[in-house]
């Protein structure tokens, strides 16, 4: 990888995450656990860290300035994430990859993109770092965790719809309402492991 650059982001991430720890500490998490999984799959780790480091830039934006940036950047927005503002870091990160941190390669901000609602068909790098924002060793709060890891590293789509299952069981039981994309995601992924 090219150190200097990456320690670069680092700090740039760091600042955008104003310094709050647990943020910082998940997402160097997620970075290192996006590599680990790339170095499985035989996915470009580079890639794969810069993605982790970048995936929730737009984290500790507060929600008046998230809904005023995406208004200016022509983002549109689904109801249901206009009623849970939190759902905005990952449109809004993406954005942010590009015009803040300079990432052209589209395939890195579609993985900051969908890395809470996962997509349809999602790529080996989207899905590394879907699974990785779940798994990564600071995580402690779902269920089957240690499972979860293992799977990963065996049969990532597998893994992918495991992930989406139990996060949407956890979302009906707290009574959140549901994107379209995350339920056309499990869909997708249930129907494609069952083959
Ligand atoms: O940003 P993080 O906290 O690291 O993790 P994340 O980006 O996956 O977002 C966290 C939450 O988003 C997680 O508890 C699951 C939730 N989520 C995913 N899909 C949906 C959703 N919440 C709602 N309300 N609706 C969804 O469709
Ligand atoms: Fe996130
Ligand atoms: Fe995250």
């Amino acid at each position: 990888m090219d150190n200097l650059y990456i320690e670069k982001l680092r700090k740039q991430v760091k600042q955008a995450l104003k310094n709050d720890k647990m943020r910082f500490r998940h997402t160097i998490g997620v970075a290192d656990t996006c590599a680990c999984l790339a170095m499985r799959y035989g996915v470009d780790m580079e890639k794969a860290y810069i993605a982790g480091l970048l995936h929730d830039c737009a984290k500790c934006v507060p929600d008046a300035e998230k809904f005023q940036e995406c208004a200016d950047a022509d983002i549109l927005l689904t109801e249901i994430e206009k009623k849970n503002p939190y759902l905005i870091h990952a449109k809004l990160g993406a954005f942010y990859a590009k015009t803040k941190y300079d990432i052209q390669d589209e395939e890195i901000c579609s993985a900051i993109q969908y890395h809470t609602t996962g997509k349809k068909n999602m790529s080996l790098l989207e899905e590394i770092v879907f699974l990785a924002d779940y798994m990564e060793p600071y995580r402690n709060q779902a269920d089957d965790l240690e499972r979860i890891r293992s799977l990963a590293f065996q049969d990532i789509d597998v893994a992918v719809y495991e992930v989406l299952r139990d996060t949407l069981e956890y979302l009906k039981g707290s009574n959140r309402p549901i994107d379209t994309t995350t339920n056309d995601t499990y869909e997708y992924y249930k129907n494609k492991v069952a083959k």
